[in-house]
């Protein structure tokens, strides 16, 4: 009999953390299995029982590599509890016929909300002027020293989409004129479209990276490219730390050719380089973009939605662009 979604491997797998309501969800609602992290057990796991698993659900900082896939002969969806998916093997998952979501839009407010959060912060110091405070240095060196207005600040967004956009519209209101650049400009948008990142940085005061990790996008911003910001210029990442050629940063910051940086994403999370961690003009957050209750609970109950939907009707709410298996295919 051909396999159909309503014949297909029904097992539900947790992937790697998730937010502990949600993998709560999973184990009462679902009956999940949760992949163990022990390696020797996660073998025994999988010989056992994968095949009987027809769905993943995990995060982007987890995934579901090509290796696992291969493990999983009767997956069929992987479940990303997050918008960014570069951790799960979208080459391999699109020629085993694997659908994939994410959990779009409702992180988009909270994210574009913490990219112009660093950005004010990495210019005005806010957190440095804070341990200056806290250090008890202000009655003894006196007033902090001057910093960077933000309005009017000429700003390039790297990835016009639909965060690029939420972090533009919020600048716009500060008065900063924006320019992007994507792949391909980005039809009717009122910013100027600049069809290098490395002619982009060298236009702005400020480049702001909000495009998606992966292959595509590795190394983007490279050596090149932020020694283009120039020393009177700032870099904030809250995309992927992979956009971003990181040693080159810490150099650039190092030897004064970066005026500061605000990074909540860096390339082998949670290390940070520890050159940064000694540097006063760089803000550090732990990957907090999204990290609100409400934009949490809501990316929570959209992961949910993919998945009842999955197991009901074999297709997904929010399916990734790249992965629209049709639902004859599966
Ligand atoms: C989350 C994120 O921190 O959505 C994303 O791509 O990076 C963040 O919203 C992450 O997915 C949670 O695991």
């Amino acid at each position: 009999m051909p396999e159909t979604a309503a014949t297909a491997a029904r097992r539900v797998l947790q992937v790697g953390p998730l937010k502990p309501s949600l993998a709560d969800t999973l184990r009462s609602t679902y009956d999940a299995f949760a992949l163990p992290v022990d390696a020797e057990e996660r073998e025994t796991f999988l010989a056992e029982h994968g095949r009987e698993v027809g769905a993943v659900v995990t995060s982007g900082r987890t995934g579901v590599d090509a290796a696992l896939m291969e493990r999983l002969p009767n997956l069929r969806a992987v479940v990303n509890f997050g918008v960014g998916y570069d951790t799960t093997d979208i080459p391999a998952a699109v020629a085993r016929g694997v659908a994939v979501s994410n959990t779009p839009d409702v992180l988009t407010d909270c994210v574009a909300d913490t990219a112009v959060g660093l950005t004010i912060d990495v210019l005005r110091r806010f957190s440095a002027a804070d341990r200056y405070v806290r250090a008890g240095r202000w009655p003894v060196e006196g007033n902090f020293p001057l910093t960077r207005q933000i309005s009017h600040k000429k700003v390039g967004v790297i990835g016009l989409g639909r965060i690029g956009s939420a972090i533009a519209t919020r600048l716009t209101a500060f008065g900063c004129p924006i320019s992007y650049h994507n792949r391909r400009p980005v039809v009717d948008s009122p910013y100027t479209y600049v069809d290098s990142p490395l002619e982009l940085a060298r236009r702005v005061d400020v480049l702001i990276i909000a495009a998606a990790g992966g292959d595509r996008t590795r190394n983007l911003v490279d050596r090149n490219v932020i020694d283009a910001i120039g020393p009177d210029g700032y870099l904030v990442n809250i995309a992927r730390g992979s956009v971003v050629d990181e040693e080159a940063l810490v150099d650039a910051l190092t030897a004064g050719r970066l005026a500061g940086a605000g990074l909540d994403v860096f390339a082998d999370e949670p290390r940070v380089p520890d050159a940064l961690l000694a540097m006063d003009n760089v803000v550090l957050l732990p990957h907090v973009g999204s990290g609100t209750l409400e934009t949490r609970a809501a990316m929570e109950e959209l992961t949910l939605r993919n998945l009842e939907s999955f197991l009901r009707t074999g297709e997904l709410v929010t399916p990734v662009p790249e992965v629209k298996v049709p639902a004859a295919a599966r």
